[in-house]
């Protein structure tokens, strides 16, 4: 874990009481790059706007013509991006259609919610799912009509999570492009309905839309489309005709690789289109209502796809081109518009799926559940909270067709540091600036040391907040100490961080820290345990001081010396993690930091 003679802090929180704070909700305002168009004043979104919420699936973030891919006809949501915000950066929190649905709808990540994947679901989640709060069940307390068009993809029905209104949907993860089978309302009854999936998903929105319900108002509309998911065809021939007489090699977005064996862009990009003219019909019903002056839009790709790169996502992958955290997996297209809300900005912060959820309730002026783990998109963007990462991850470790590869991620624009269950999978952090691709891992670039402890600091926070339990991954979380509950030092050093304990009353840091490598527990020393850290001094059954014993003797290491006076704690970070939050004052925090 660390170089011979290193010191290691097991250790990385710092206190707003020790005025240090840079909490993960801090009020600091946003960073806005210097390339990313910005507004000075805040902007005032209207009371209680209709929200629309579109679903696209399986839509990577550069299959969209103003992301810069000119090969790709999107005319309506290039539209969408000049008449609001257009979140470039987005990424899903987990990326495939089951859990990232179950998460839109409960505001909750997939390790707590239990739907971790298509196949993959924790016993009692289609009875328990939506007894939880929901979007749509919170916006019809407070008053919204909730209607759900479209593919749903979530355990319980609709009108058990909060939908008034169930018009034509699909219960399952995708369908046939023509002639699908669908549900009416309130039933499992499926009937063949015939047109393309699309157009009959649209025609339903609009049907709503002309309705006395819709101007009744407000409304809750969920529009899942099922493009531009496999099958990606048949399409109308108009939309054919968009791609006619262009080859497979000018159909690739810029930035594609060149050298692997890609999937079929011509009818992925033709199922872009249709959704994309689809849409139009949409908002152009939204416009011929007068709904559009009182109505928020909402475009969100559920996940992207990699469409053969890095070798996944090929021509025969079936649905299997998505679940890793590279880029094309992770980024979507995420657009938002409306009345109050900016028009033309192109927005560079690290935004998530999961700060949809808040995102709405706050447009509708309905408190946010503290469960939720994401961030109010809309205050963001008044710089009146801080989006500084996007957290993302997969947690079915028990799937074959998926890898079993469980991992965690954190990502800013800049970077990107994933953490694999597997021990034995090097973890990996990318330059995403300098190396979109992912080609180079920095993870053992001693130039990249810093960001590396700085993500995995942010990562550590989040997880704490959200008691994530792969906390508990062995060798890969292990063994940290931190203090305060508002905040932490990016970087904090282990001079910076002794001097800050020292202050504390309750625990005292060795003047020297010795690495334990290997698998959990950890190890820490601590110069003197005091009577008012109860949990440490009279240790429990997992956590537990051992006798002082020379580094030496354990580790072979000549460098490493026992601090005289010290005692060892050893300790199983989970669990110690929940015995030092009991303090109050004093939180455990994972991963390792490099003294200087
Ligand atoms: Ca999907």
């Amino acid at each position: 874990m660390a170089s011979e003679g290193s010191l290691v802090l097991m250790a990385a929180l710092l206190l707003s009481t020790l005025g240090c704070a840079l909490g993960p909700r801090g009020p600091r305002p946003v960073a806005a790059p210097a390339a990313v168009a910005s507004k000075s004043t805040a902007p005032a979104v209207s009371s209680r706007p209709n929200l629309v919420v579109v679903l696209s699936d399986d839509h990577r973030w550069d299959a969209l013509g103003a992301a810069g891919n000119p090969a790709v006809h999107t005319p309506v949501m290039d539209g969408m991006v000049r008449d609001g915000v257009y979140f470039r950066q987005a990424t899903v929190s987990v990326s495939q259609c089951h859990p990232i649905r179950a998460s839109l709808l409960t505001g909750l990540p997939a390790f707590r919610h239990g739907v971790y994947s298509t196949k993959l679901v924790a016993p009692g989640v289609a009875e328990t799912l939506c007894k939880r709060p929901t979007v749509a069940g919170l916006l019809k307390q407070a008053g919204y009509h909730t209607v759900v068009v479209g593919k749903w993809h979530v355990p319980p029905p609709p009108w058990e999570c909060g939908f008034d209104e169930v018009r034509t949907w699909l219960p399952e993860g995708g369908s046939t492009f023509r002639d699908p089978e669908l549900v009416h309302g309130v039933s499992h009854e499926h009937e063949t309905v015939p047109g393309f999936t699309q157009e009959i998903f649209a025609d339903d929105a609009l049907a709503f839309l002309h309705g006395e319900a819709a101007q009744a108002g407000p409304f809750l509309l969920w529009l899942g489309f099922t493009a531009p998911h496999l099958p990606y065809e048949p399409n109308p021939e108009r939309i054919e005709a968009l791609y006619a007489g262009r080859s497979d090699e000018e159909l690739l977005p810029p930035g594609f690789p060149r050298d692997v064996q890609a999937n079929d862009w011509r009818h992925y990009d033709e199922a872009v289109s249709h959704l994309d003219e689809q849409l139009g019909r949409v908002l152009a019903a939204l416009r011929e209502t007068g709904l559009a002056e009182r109505t928020v839009v909402v475009l969100l790709g559920d996940n992207g796809y990699m469409m053969g790169e890095r070798g996944i996502g090929g021509p025969d992958s079936g649905a299997n081109g998505k679940q890793v955290p590279y880029e094309s997996s992770l980024r979507v297209p995420f657009v938002v518009t409306g009345p109050g809300l900016p028009k033309g900005l192109v927005s560079d912060l690290p935004v998530s799926s999961m700060d949809l959820p808040p995102t709405l309730l706050a447009l509708a002026g309905i408190p946010v559940p503290d469960s939720w783990t994401g961030r109010d998109l809309v205050a963001a963007l008044a710089g009146k909270l801080e989006v500084r990462e996007a957290f993302v991850e997969w947690s079915d470790e028990e799937s074959q067709s998926f890898g079993r590869l469980a991992f965690r991620a954190v990502r800013t624009p800049a970077h990107k540091l994933i953490v694999w269950k597997d021990p034995a999978r090097s973890d990996e952090l990318y330059d995403l600036a300098a190396d979109p691709a992912e080609a180079a891992n920095l993870i053992a670039d001693p130039p990249a040391q810093e960001v590396l402890r700085d993500l995995r600091s942010r990562l550590a926070v989040w997880m704490q907040r959200t008691a994530d339990p792969a906390l508990s991954w062995p060798g890969k979380f292990w063994a940290c100490l931190g203090i305060g509950r508002e905040g932490f030092a990016p970087r904090p050093s282990f001079q910076s961080l002794a001097g800050k304990l020292s202050r504390l009353r309750s625990l005292q840091l060795c003047p020297r820290v010795k690495p334990r490598g290997g698998n959990s527990p950890g190890l820490f020393y601590v110069s003197r345990l005091r009577r008012d850290v109860p949990s440490l001094a009279a240790p429990k059954r997992r956590v537990r001081t051992v006798p002082a014993q020379p580094a030496q003797e354990r580790s072979g290491r000549s460098s490493a010396r026992q601090p005289t006076g010290c005692a060892q704690v050893r300790f199983w970070p989970h669990q110690a993690a929940r015995e030092l939050g009991r303090l109050g004052s004093v939180t455990c925090l994972p991963f390792p930091l490099r003294a200087d």
